[in-house]
């Protein structure tokens, strides 16, 4: 038991505009993680640079910026055991064509930009990206009915 962790998705724009938003987040939840928050919003640019901050400066920052924005997005907090960790490999690698079938990124894409989904890479991520586009009476606490059998 690694504990309760919560950690930040984004469905991002080109999952949206393909339809896929079901998809990605219905495999969270097969999976027995839970859904603890969910919005849909255009980023607007400043959200967008504060998320990717520790990228400014690099080659893609530009493109990235302008991809996140580019169409809405769907985002979510997602709770579970070790939730951080386990989303991580559930996305796969971020170049989708190294991703292994089976990874969302490895399921749905070839894009290294547009690579479907984003999830916080550790705890102190998923801290700050949360607060970033939730404020705490947002998030909902509940129990899943099958909590007890995942
Ligand atoms: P991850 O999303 O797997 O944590 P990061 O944090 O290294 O990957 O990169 C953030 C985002 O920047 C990626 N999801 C991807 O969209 C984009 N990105 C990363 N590396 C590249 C690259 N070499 N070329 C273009 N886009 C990139």
């Amino acid at each position: 038991m690694m504990g309760i962790e919560r950690t930040l998705i984004i469905v991002k724009p080109g999952a949206v505009v393909r339809g896929l938003v079901g998809e990605v987040l219905s495999r969270l939840e097969r999976k027995g993680l839970k859904i603890v928050g969910l919005k849909m919003m255009k980023m607007t640019r400043e959200k967008a640079e504060e998320l990717y901050s520790v990228h400014k400066g690099k080659h893609f920052y530009e493109e990235l910026i302008n991809y996140i924005t580019s169409a809405p997005v769907v985002i979510g907090v997602v709770e579970g055991d070790d939730a951080i960790h386990v989303v991580r490999r559930m996305i796969g690698p971020t170049n989708p064509k190294e991703a292994p079938p089976g990874t969302i990124r490895g399921d749905y894409g070839l894009s290294i930009t547009q690579n479907i989904i984003h999830a916080s890479d550790s705890k102190e991520s998923a801290d700050r990206e949360i607060k970033i586009f939730f404020d705490e009476e947002e998030l909902c606490s509940y129990s899943r009915a099958d909590e007890l059998w995942l």
